[in-house]
């Protein structure tokens, strides 16, 4: 066993100037253990001489209670599992780094926003949150999106999600919520989905979730990777600078490759395909050297305009407007290290927004004030005590040391007799450092807060829909045609009718065209908006670009993945030439065949048409070669690996007799986004065009009509 000794670590009085960056690494090396070269042991160092056989009396007799070595194993191994996230269980992590690119002195006194030469080392878990462990990565939910700094401060949580509104605007709801959203009770179906009777149940009853509904509705709920979601604070927080000067900020995330999507119809072969789709993406990125990498952005409010806007900015189910408060990029995000240990580093990982550092503070925002005691709470039962802080993975960079003592699993060895402060035994340490504009302790800030005990929701938080109206009229033609589908395929499910009828009442409050799209779908008449639903607010901002994804989409191929079809017989030449091409745009080739083999001189297939389907791909190149067409075009997997590709949009090319399999499967050349030609450089060219704007969208309505 390599296992090495803890650090010291309680009574250890530093200095607040103490400069710690660049330890994180090395103070989880501490704790990390290769076996390589070692014995295998028992627990206690023991060598094992027989791993294979229990101590039994006699060859064919009974096993002995004194095994000691097959008890300890066996103990262990009953007790592995620990409880699941009572949501966000299904999760992917990374490590990284975080780099601010010039000092935010002005707006926050926060250590790891000062010194652009500062790398601040992070973990950063990805997430779904309906599902349990083992669901599947492409179901249509919210994306967690948790960063953990480990800041040389101490640790600042930023636990967000993909998308920039909640469902509720009091904690005090969650519950319910959870409830609602989770597999039902009785029959503990569906897994991994909210198209099912409690969550829409519950979500027409209660307006306040129209807006965040719409946007699980949207593509934003089935990303196209974990690396290009954005993320978001959500909650607005408020930055303090050294004067003691505070402002309001809002977190986002922003992907430098630029935001993708899933179609839904890709989203559920996926799940079924390959479960782990995002999880492995991620990993392989990471493996392949292409970091993932996310900008920080904030949009900042100044106090004195706290009441300017047509909502409260307390309110968890709002957004700031781009066009109201424009989005400052002020540091980058790199993940660029997978874990060493799934359940030691992902699973323990535990994250809480009330882990903040000075310069950072919170708002009244309901939903994160109960927040704040939530996480805490939660892995206390999850981590088996309160001393989860001690995990490698959660334990900050910054040194600690109090008076807390004990408890189950305690780890540190506190030296001293002193577990309390004053006091005159152990000099008086560990001592209180007092608030400095830098280095000093962590001080709340002031702000004067008067009113009466009561339960109440202000009424500044009335508006349920305006916001939801604005974000669907941000969608461009076709994100609006799969909200449509999304809503009616969720609610075809919904066995209830009140329920569906329900909230369809609630999409004519967003929008009347909506909720007739809908209802068609259902069979149901459409509603008319309500009469007092304006009365509720109304958004000064009627459309906004930055909410649709289509509209963004930065135009590039880099780290996307391409499938090229060969069957034996295929032409070398124009596989090299594909391959070469699309790895000097930064992508990813496969050469995909009916078999495992060489499809041509030279060229290894790297998988399957069955084993990789075109739903795992972004783009699909068939390559020359008469044998080869021929093989390809005869068979029915092929056939449908095109068509498939094509049904979802997706950049197609062939290159010489490769054309033969888009005729064998009705595709003829001379559609968007379908390149043909014998030479193999001006297929290319088209081809990458196509696939850089990541989908053909111009071909949607032709597409429905593809039966793969
Ligand atoms: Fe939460 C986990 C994000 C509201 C209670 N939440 C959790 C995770 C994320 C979020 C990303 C997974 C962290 C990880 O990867 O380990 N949660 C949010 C966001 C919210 C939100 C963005 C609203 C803006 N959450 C919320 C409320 C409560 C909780 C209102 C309770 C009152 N959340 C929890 C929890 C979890 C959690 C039960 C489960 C596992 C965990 O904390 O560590 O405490």
């Amino acid at each position: 066993m390599a296992m090495e000794k803890q650090p010291p670590e309680g009574g250890v009085a530093r200095t607040p100037s103490q400069s710690n960056t660049n330890k994180k690494v090395e103070s989880l090396e501490t704790f990390r253990s290769d076996a390589t070269n070692q014995a295998l042991t028992t627990n206690q160092g023991v060598k094992i001489a027989d791993n294979q056989n229990t101590l039994r009396a006699g060859e064919r007799g009974p096993s002995l209670l004194e095994d000691f070595i097959m008890r300890e194993k066996i103990t262990h191994f009953d007790h592995e599992r620990i409880p699941e996230r009572i949501v966000h269980a299904r999760g992917s992590a990374a490590h990284g780094v975080f780099k601010v690119y010039e000092s935010q002195a002005e707006l926050t006194k926060a250590a790891f926003l000062q010194d652009p030469s500062k790398e601040t080392p992070v973990y950063v878990r990805f997430s779904t949150v309906q599902g349990s462990r083992g669901s599947a990565d492409t179901v249509r939910d919210v994306r967690g999106f948790a960063v953990k700094f480990y800041t040389e401060e101490g640790n600042f949580d930023l636990v967000g999600n993909n998308m920039p509104v909640f469902f509720i605007q009091d904690a005090i709801k969650f519950p319910d919520f959870v409830h609602a959203v989770k597999p039902e009770p009785h029959n503990e179906m569906p897994q991994g989905a909210s198209a099912h009777d409690t969550f829409w149940d519950f979500v027409s009853l209660v307006p306040e979730s129209a807006h965040m509904v719409l946007w699980t509705m949207s593509d934003r709920a089935i990303p196209r990777s974990l690396r290009t979601m954005e993320g978001f604070g959500i909650h607005t927080f408020r930055f303090i600078n050294a004067q003691g000067k505070g402002r309001f900020v809002k977190f986002h995330w922003r992907p430098t490759i630029g935001s993708a999507s899933l179609l839904w119809d890709e989203a559920q072969k996926l799940a079924g395909k390959d479960s782990d789709f995002h999880r492995r993406d991620l990993w392989e990125a990471i493996d392949n050297g292409d970091y993932p990498e996310w900008e920080l952005g904030v949009q900042i409010v100044e106090e004195e305009d706290e009441h300017k806007f047509d909502f409260d900015l307390l309110d968890p189910t709002k957004i700031i407007p781009e066009e109201l408060v424009p989005l400052k990029m002020i540091g980058k995000l790199t993940l660029n290290r997978n874990p060493d240990n799934f359940f030691a580093e992902t699973e323990q990982v535990a994250f809480c927004p009330g882990h903040i550092v000075p310069g950072i503070d919170f708002t009244n925002d309901p939903l994160l004030q109960g927040r704040l005691f939530s996480y805490t709470d939660t892995q206390i039962s999850r981590l088996g005590g309160p001393n989860f802080h001690e995990i490698p993975i959660n334990r900050p960079l910054a040194p600690l040391a109090n008076g807390q003592r004990d408890a189950m699993h305690r780890q540190t060895i506190d030296k001293g007799q002193a577990s309390y402060e004053p006091n005159s035994i152990d000099g008086g340490w560990p001592k209180e450092t007092p608030p400095a504009a830098s280095g000093g302790g962590f001080e709340s800030y002031t702000e004067r807060v008067e009113g009466s005990k009561i339960r109440v929701r202000s009424p500044s938080f009335k508006d349920h829909y305006s916001q939801a109206t604005l974000f669907w009229n941000s969608m461009t033609d076709p994100e609006k045609d799969h909200i449509v589908g999304a809503y009616s395929f969720e609610l075809s499910k919904v066995e209830r009718k009140h329920i569906r009828e329900r909230q369809l009442g609630i999409l004519a409050n967003i929008d009347e065209t909506l909720a007739a799209r809908v209802a068609e779908n259902l069979g149901l008449p459409a509603p008319k908006k309500n009469a007092d639903a304006d009365e509720l607010g109304k958004s000064s901002v009627t459309e906004s670009p930055a909410l649709s994804i289509v509209a963004k989409t930065k135009p590039s191929i880099k780290t996307r993945k391409v499938a090229i079809l060969a069957a034996p017989g295929a032409d070398a030449a124009s596989i090299k030439a594909v391959q070469d091409a699309l790895k000097a745009e930064g992508a990813h080739a496969k050469v995909i065949s009916p078999t495992l083999g060489s499809p041509a001189q030279g060229i290894e297939a790297d998988a399957t048409i069955l084993g990789m389907p075109s739903i795992m791909f972004d783009g699909v190149i068939v390559a020359g070669g008469k044998d080869s067409a021929k093989t390809l075009s005869e068979s029915g997997d092929a056939r449908h690996f095109v068509l498939e590709a094509f049904k979802h949009l997706k950049a197609i090319g062939a290159i010489g007799d490769g054309e033969d399999l888009l005729a064998a499967a009705h595709l003829p050349g001379g559609e968007e986004g379908v390149a043909v030609g014998s030479d193999a450089n001006a297929v290319l060219k088209s081809f990458i065009e196509a696939m850089s704007k990541h989908r053909v969208w111009s071909r949607a309505q032709k597409a429905e009509s593809v039966p793969a």
